[in-house]
């Protein structure tokens, strides 16, 4: 795919990951084809509720809330969360595992509070409402900033609850301190699902420079691509033990959200070197630009990838 294609994707709201389920098989096949999405939603099978718009194969679901902010990015999050929870709600498939979060203006000025921490604070009041642990145990996810177009989340659930992973190298997204926003981000660094197989599916969060809850390497580009890659590493060793297999770099499926153009051959150089420049993980990897939920951030890396289990996940 060409980065122009991924912008015009991205611009349009289509997530950078396309889910195709294969109820033969009972295991999420991901791959970077935009084609695939259209043709898996074009199916009969499309439901609607409020502004959620999803489909059910018996064991996962996947669906697309999109809400306009004429109110505001809150009211927005609040109303797409609120609507896919009613959905999950009624659903046999009720557990969240990945959420795809993308909105306009992600780091512009909503009326004195940014317009992460609004949406922060939108997703995370609808989470408690639907009696959602919206601290320990939150789905995986990411919130990227598109240029224009509604708040639209995408979200894949499935029969079993995952299991919640965190990167002891960071603070827990839902317990960042306040400087960050008066409500803390929604979301686990990766959830782990066992497939029939036995397999299991890891889905690892949107991934940045942050160590603790410090934005580190302001203006580097090179050095937060290496440091989102070594958050990368160190929530693929806790996989690996909670999973009893491991997920090696070039086994995963990536995608990067790089803010500015202008720096692409640079995260790609050391995205590629990272992960081995013939590998299919550097081959298929996309790259999207999109601007990252803080402002000093230049580059997200999000990733997927399935693994044959010893004992279940
Ligand atoms: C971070 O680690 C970087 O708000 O859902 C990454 C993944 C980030 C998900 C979200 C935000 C989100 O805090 C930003």
């Amino acid at each position: 795919m060409t980065i122009a294609l991924a912008n015009q994707l991205v611009a349009a709201g289509v997530p950078p990951i396309f889910l195709r389920l294969r109820p033969d098989a009972g295991v999420p096949v991901l791959a970077p084809e935009a084609a695939r999405l259209d043709a898996w939603f074009d199916g009969a099978t499309t439901r609607y509720h409020g502004c959620v718009r999803f489909i059910v194969d018996g064991e996962w679901l996947y669906g697309t809330a999109e809400a306009g902010d004429e109110d505001g990015v809150q009211v927005a999050a609040h109303r797409a969360y609120a609507d896919l929870f009613h959905v999950l709600g009624k659903s046999a498939s009720p557990h969240l595992l990945r959420l795809w979060n993308y909105f306009p203006g992600i780091n512009a000025d909503g009326g004195g509070v940014e317009r992460y921490r609004q949406f922060n604070a939108g997703r995370q009041q609808a989470f408690i409402e639907a009696r959602r642990s919206a601290f320990e145990g939150s789905p995986a996810a990411c919130a990227l900033g598109t240029q224009t177009g509604p708040l639209r989340v995408y979200f894949l659930a499935g029969r079993t609850p995952p299991l919640a992973i965190e990167n002891p190298r960071q603070v827990s997204a839902y317990r960042y301190p306040d400087a960050y926003g008066p409500r803390s981000p929604t979301f686990s660094r990766a959830a782990l699902a066992p497939l029939n197989g036995p397999r299991a599916v890891l889905f690892i969060s949107g991934t940045a420079s942050i160590v603790g809850h410090t934005n580190m390497h302001i203006g580097d580009v090179r050095r937060q691509t290496e440091e989102s890659l070594a958050n990368i590493a160190a929530v693929r060793e806790v996989a690996a033990e909670r999973a009893g297999v491991a997920f090696p770099a070039e086994s995963l499926t990536y995608t990067v959200y790089v803010r500015r153009p202008a720096d692409l051959a640079t995260v790609r150089e050391v995205f590629e070197q990272a992960v081995g420049a013939h590998t299919s993980a550097a081959l298929e990897a996309i790259y999207l630009q999109a601007d990252i939920c803080r402002a000093e951030l230049l580059v997200e890396i999000e990733a997927h990838g399935f693994a044959r289990t010893v004992s279940p996940a």
